[in-house]
């Protein structure tokens, strides 16, 4: 694999200025103070969460040993509804394979959680606009992946280092038509190079995404996430052009299959 480069980091920009120079050109961007004025910036933490939200059924999943979901290739990945109280006590357990992770839609939420934030603009009058909130401890991975949709990726409180790599790079997706055709069979972080030769041409970048930063992941790069401290964020998933009636059909999709 090659060196990994930074990503660069502005300040807010308006609208017409992200378009062209970021999702026009299919390029990551960090954006700093975008979220300064959500009350969730303010007001999220794991206390917070447990105590305004603790009786709400959200989907969340058991981690293996190495602080991942425990993804099959064909079988998919094992969400399931689970009360997000008994999620986040067991993000206090020592055993990293005793602690669930919440990955959910913010619809599982009752109203209020929706008042604490706000879609920024840039993707504000998206017509296909989803959002989801990731909920983990310390150690959680998310493996290397790809989504259709653009994103706007909100950490809102804690760190995570974030590893992209673009569409155009060859990093091993599935090949096995599955519940998960979007996910690369390497380990972005230690690849094992006699399986997947062709990773030594990838361009890795890398970045460490702090409590109140943003990163737009363009649509269809590769993405790998390592919670390097328990860690709240938030998504905000949206589509246009000819992409729009894709992520619909495979929104309903996961929908139907409860994915
Ligand atoms: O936060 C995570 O662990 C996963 C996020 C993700 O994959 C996404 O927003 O597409």
């Amino acid at each position: 694999m090659k060196p990994p480069l930074p990503i660069e980091r502005i300040g807010p920009i308006d609208q017409d200025a992200f378009y062209d120079r970021y999702v026009r050109k299919s390029k990551p961007v960090v954006i700093t103070g975008l979220t300064d004025q959500w009350t969730a910036s303010r007001l999220w933490s794991h206390e917070y969460m447990l105590e305004q939200y603790g009786a709400a059924t959200v989907q969340a999943y058991q981690l293996n040993s190495k602080g991942e979901c425990d993804v099959d290739m064909d079988k998919g990945s094992p969400t399931r509804p689970t009360v997000l109280s008994d999620a986040m006590l067991s993000m206090r357990e020592a055993e990293i394979s005793r602690r669930w992770a919440i990955a959910t839609s913010v619809d599982h939420f009752p109203e209020q959680l929706r008042t604490e934030f706000a879609a920024p603009a840039y993707c504000a009058d998206g017509r296909f606009l989803r959002s989801m909130i990731f909920i983990g401890a310390g150690g959680v991975v998310s493996p290397l992946h790809q989504d259709l949709p653009e994103n706007i990726y909100v950490m809102v409180q804690g760190c995570k280092r974030i590893t992209l790599f673009s569409p155009w790079d060859h990093v091993y997706p599935n090949p096995r038509l599955s519940n998960l055709p979007n996910h690369s069979q390497i380990d972005a972080e230690r690849p094992d190079l006699k399986k997947f030769p062709d990773v030594v041409y990838a361009q890795p970048y890398i970045v460490d995404l702090r409590g109140g930063e943003t990163l737009f992941i363009p649509s269809l790069w590769w993405h790998h996430l390592r919670n390097l401290e328990p860690s709240i964020a938030l998504n905000f998933w949206w589509s246009q052009g000819w992409k729009l009636p894709i992520a619909m059909a495979a929104a309903l999709y996961k929908k139907w299959r409860a994915i």
